[in-house]
């Protein structure tokens, strides 16, 4: 690249944001940033359940949405929540769940936390350097007779090794439940993920391709787990001033439903979108040092809602951190989920029970990924520009580490 100007403005490293420069993205640019669908659509929605008076408590748009869903996903029964959160902790308790679940330690830690949370005890297990998700070999290596569950997480989207979690669950008779809040849209051969195991939960958080503010849904073909999750997220209710069970307040409200419905009507561009992003960054980075875009959903059906990079410390010219902090001052907020690891994280890495087990690839993993930011706020010409940034960072690696290191020994 030499001394040109790259189409981020940079000739020098002085030119960088972090030593001073001018960013190159005074608009910062975000992983995660909504996806709006249609405003018109969403007031026309809001129009209508003002007129109804029906705001909450399992009203008419909540009801279209759980149906859409169940639909997509192709399942009898979807729950619809206030966040995926709330659906992993309800579906604990709603298979009365005692001792530990089998969780992976590279996941976002809702994962964990959910089940601490009504005191099933996670214990960590590594993932697979190649799929990021769980390792069937270390789940096996997992597995006790305090074991309660298998949970796991369709990391990125990509869906989990379903039939090998199967039968280790089998074997156990434990139940498998599926953190799908990735998932949504994606499919494991011709099959959607939400079909499997007892129960899987999506998230529709405001930074997941398909949003609804905030929520989530639990998807299960079980009508009696059904039934179980319908109470415990109402209070216990079954009726006026009839409880049946303890219960809690996860219910879905009409407004997040309806914001829910349009985006999923909005679900096959967006995906179109995320698609050729994910596209043009692998183009745009394919020939860089030491730095490869992950491959995703080789079979195409998938939702590309994460642009995620792994850095190579033997080839890559500068660590995963240096070109974190380069690419925020620019303005362009990549992410490193899922560092440190669930395991480096409290209540966990204090704890005594169950011991700590060796995560040699997740802590692999969280020093070397980093996210992208992609959905329909980024363009082209966005990628175009962050891709020219990274190519500058690398082609200047020697230079842009001898002057971090020089700052770093000054102060
Ligand atoms: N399981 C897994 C595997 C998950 O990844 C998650 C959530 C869950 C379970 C739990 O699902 P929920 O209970 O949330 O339904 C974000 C999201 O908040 C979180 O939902 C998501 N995973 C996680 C991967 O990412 P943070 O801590 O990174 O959020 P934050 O506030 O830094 O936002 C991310 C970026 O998005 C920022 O750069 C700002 C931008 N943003 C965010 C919001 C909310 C916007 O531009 N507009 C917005 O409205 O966790």
């Amino acid at each position: 690249m030499g001394s040109r100007t790259s189409l981020a403005g940079k000739r020098r490293i002085d030119d960088l944001a972090l030593f001073g420069g001018p960013p190159a993205f005074p608009e910062t640019l975000h992983v995660g940033r909504p996806n709006i669908g249609s405003s018109t659509a969403l007031v026309s929605h809001l129009r209508k359940m003002l007129r109804r008076r029906w705001l909450t408590n399992y009203g008419p748009v909540v009801q279209q949405f759980e149906r859409r869903i169940a639909e997509l996903v192709g399942v009898d029964h979807c729950v619809a929540v206030c966040n995926a959160t709330l659906g992993l902790q309800v579906v604990g308790k709603a298979l009365a769940l005692v001792g530990e679940v089998v969780v992976p330690a590279f996941t976002f830690v809702a994962t964990p936390h959910a089940f601490r949370w009504v005191g099933i005890e996670p214990v960590f297990c590594d993932v697979d350097l190649t799929s990021h998700n769980l390792d069937p070999a270390d789940v096996s290596a997992c597995l006790s007779s305090r074991t309660a569950a298998i949970v796991g997480l369709h990391c990125w989207g990509q869906p989990c090794p379903v039939p090998e979690l199967e039968e280790l669950a089998r074997r156990r008779s434990v139940p498998l439940i599926f953190d799908a809040a990735h998932a949504f849209g994606c499919q494991l051969g011709r099959r959607p993920v939400g079909s499997f195991g007892n129960a899987e939960v999506f998230s529709f958080h405001a930074t997941k391709f398909v949003n609804s503010f905030e929520g989530g849904a639990i998807t299960t073909s079980d009508p009696h787990l059904a039934r179980e999750l319908r109470l415990l997220i109402n209070f216990g209710f079954r009726g006026y001033d009839d409880v049946a069970t303890l219960g809690t307040n996860a219910k879905m409200s009409e407004i997040h439903a309806a914001m829910g419905l349009v985006s999923l009507d909005y679900m096959e561009r967006i995906v179109l979108h995320n698609r050729r992003n994910y596209a043009a960054y692998r183009r745009s980075l394919a020939h860089l040092p030491g730095i490869q875009v992950r491959e995703l959903f080789p079979s195409g059906h998938g939702n590309y809602q994460y642009v995620v990079v792994e850095l190579d410390p033997l080839h890559c010219p500068l660590s995963r951190d240096s070109l974190l902090a380069i690419l925020h001052a620019e303005g362009v907020l990549a992410r490193r989920y899922f560092s440190p690891g669930c395991h480096r994280m409290e209540p966990y890495v204090s704890r005594v029970t169950p011991p700590p087990r060796p995560l040699p690839n997740t802590d692999l993993l969280v020093q070397r990924v980093l996210q992208l930011p992609t959905g329909t706020a980024v363009s082209l010409i966005d990628i175009a520009r962050i891709a020219e940034l990274i190519a500058f960072a690398l082609d200047h690696g020697e230079e842009i580490r001898a002057r971090l290191g020089a700052e770093q020994r000054l102060s």
